[in-house]
């Protein structure tokens, strides 16, 4: 390719609303422009690149025994009420109507689809596992779409779903799949690693994401340092802490706290540590207020509480709720002496607290002493792990090592579904014996887009992308210094023949254009070798090659080009 003909339009500034690397780098090089928010052209380049990723997913999946199909995205309302899930994700989901008045979603995911195919053409166990995937555009509608193709509204997914007759052939698989992610990802150049992940809404039970390191990741997940335990923070298990000794308790006390709001403020006034307050946070699971009780250092983990009851919708109660409730203005809430009889939830680490101290439902006022023995149990606390983890505490596996923290790209994310869409849309099997089962699932989503978004994350510096070999646009970038020269002219010419005829995919800069501006445009798109031909190094009758990334420059005889490139795209790819 000829860059005089290639459609890769680059900016010298971006937005301001691009903020991360990958949204700045995207617009500024030309692999992509933003039609809506969350909604983007891919350009030919950044084409080139979804189709190398695409290629190495296509491998992996069917090395994986699934099978590619392809679905639509245009799905009936129908399907998603025999799920009720119509309802369920409200504002998210794409909603249209045909001329009839019909309505249809665009697709965000497609398990009632695929699962309805499969209960209408699978009825025997001779038929099971069956595993199909397909690459394809999904629609959410975000609140807020950020990041550029990170967090967008409109975004290539890979899903598989897999069918089986029971929960260890659905484990087996479950293993073969997280398997081949762990390769998609390797293979695409991607520092990605599996973490335990919460199902959520999706329902089944075990799910783990793939997250792609990087500071500028959404997720937030914890990994020990001694084992290879790691999970999203929305699931990552804290231990208790070790018993206390039994102090002394002493009687509560109410103390005035004239203008003191914040947990530092109440401690240094009362000159007590943040770990001996307990907050008292009100919420409203599916609209019933419940008191959640953490540590003062400590964070609620709305995830564990909304799992612990089971609860679809969990928001921090209202301020009038919190006055009604607490017969106080809204952060002096506390466990004793509320208005009305509310459940009661308590971190593990809260009933461990000595002399503690909490708010007194009463203005500028706490109470002091509180002993969760003898406090708390009467309201009927329940204790469980109900906190976020934080830098240092214990692994909950290995218990040596300490857990430290970590931001990440989710990438990929494997879930074991169990039976909840298998036995809403109706998949079922006839076992050996004739008798009617219910399949077992298992779904596997990549982001493809988002894939491509993390890699620049992963790779770039402030000249531009730096491209993995593997999923580069092109991979031989040819700069003459001059094109009008001759004697370098003919020099590209016979080097671009020559790599073509390797099978290299080469791009050559037959702009004319002065070389600074060349050797910019090649940093910011980002090919992987950059060949500089100049009356300079044909003097030496050589080339002079440069690494993107990393910069090593390498000056070769030019007879010796091609092989050098050739060897040095081999070892790369090894
Ligand atoms: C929706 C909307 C948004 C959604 C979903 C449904 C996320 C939804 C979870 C999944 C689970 C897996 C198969 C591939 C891998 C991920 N956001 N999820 O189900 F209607 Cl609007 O998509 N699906």
């Amino acid at each position: 390719m000829r860059m005089s003909e290639l459609f890769a339009p680059t900016l010298r500034e971006v937005p301001a609303e691009a903020e991360i690397a990958s949204h700045k780098l995207l617009l500024r090089a030309g692999y992509m422009r933003k039609l809506a928010g969350g909604i983007y052209t891919y350009l030919p380049l950044a084409i080139r690149v979804l189709q190398k990723i695409e290629a190495i997913i296509r491998e992996e999946m069917d090395r994986a025994g699934a099978q590619e199909l392809l679905m639509p995205i245009v799905q009936p309302r129908e399907l998603w009420e025999k799920t009720g899930r119509w309802d369920v994700y409200g504002e998210e989901m794409f909603r249209l109507q045909d001329r009839h008045k019909r309505e249809f979603c665009l697709g965000p995911t497609h398990e009632e689809l695929i699962t309805s195919i499969v209960a209408q053409e699978i009825r025997s166990y001779r038929q099971l596992p069956v595993a199909l995937y397909q690459i394809q555009n999904k629609y959410r509608d975000e609140i807020r779409p950020r990041f550029g193709l990170m967090r967008a509204r409109e975004f290539i997914m890979k899903d598989a779903y897999s069918f089986h007759r029971n929960e260890e052939s659905l484990d087996e698989y479950y293993r073969r799949m997280y398997e081949a992610y762990a390769r998609v990802f390797a293979r695409v150049g991607l520092s990605a690693r599996p973490v335990e992940a919460d199902s959520g809404a999706i329902g089944g039970n075990i799910s783990h994401e793939f997250m792609a390191l990087a500071p500028s990741g959404e997720a937030e997940i914890a990994y020990c340092t001694n084992c290879d335990y790691a999970a999203n923070v929305e699931r990552a298990e804290a231990l208790p802490p070790p018993a206390g000794g039994e102090s002394e308790a002493q009687p509560l006390e109410a103390v005035d706290t004239p203008d003191k709001h914040t947990v530092e403020e109440v401690a240094a006034f009362l000159g007590v540590e943040p770990q001996q307050l307990i907050k008292t946070m009100l919420y409203l699971a599916d609209g019933e207020p419940i008191a959640v009780l953490v540590r003062g250092d400590h964070e609620v983990n709305e995830v564990k509480v909304a799992n612990l009851l089971g609860a679809t919708n969990l928001t921090l109660a209202d301020p009038d709720t919190i006055r009604r409730i607490t017969g106080a203005p809204v952060g002096f809430a506390g466990p004793i002496g509320l208005k009305e009889e509310i459940p009661f939830y308590a971190d593990h680490a809260v009933m461990a607290v000595e002399r503690g101290v909490v708010g007194g439902n009463k203005k500028d006022t706490h109470l002091i002493n509180l002993d969760p023995k003898r406090d708390l149990e009467p309201l009927g606390v329940k204790a469980a792990d109900l906190r976020l983890v934080v830098e240092g505490d214990s692994c909950p596996r290995c218990r040596e090592g300490k857990l430290q923290l970590a931001r990440g790209i989710e990438v990929g994310q494997v879930f074991k579904l169990g039976t909840k869409y298998s036995e809403a849309i109706g998949a079922v099997y006839l076992d050996e014996e004739g008798k009617t089962q219910t399949m077992v699932m298992g779904c596997y989503g990549i982001g493809v887009s988002r894939t491509m978004a993390a890699a620049i994350e992963q790779n770039h510096d402030e000249f531009g992308i730096c491209w993995p070999v593997a999923i580069a646009p092109y991979q031989v970038l040819i700069v003459p210094i001059n094109w009008q020269d001759e004697e370098s002219r003919a020099a590209c010419e016979k080097l671009y023949a020559e790599l073509e005829a390797r099978g290299i995919e080469v791009l050559l800069d037959d702009r004319n254009e002065r070389a600074g501006v060349k050797f910019k445009d090649a940093d910011l798109i980002g090919i992987p070798l950059r060949v500089t031909i100049g009356s300079k190094t044909l003097a030496q009758n050589a080339v002079e090659i440069k690494v993107r990334k990393g910069g090593k420059m390498e000056l070769v005889g030019i007879d010796e080009a091609a092989g050098w490139l050739e060897n040095w795209l081999r070892e790369a790819q090894t």
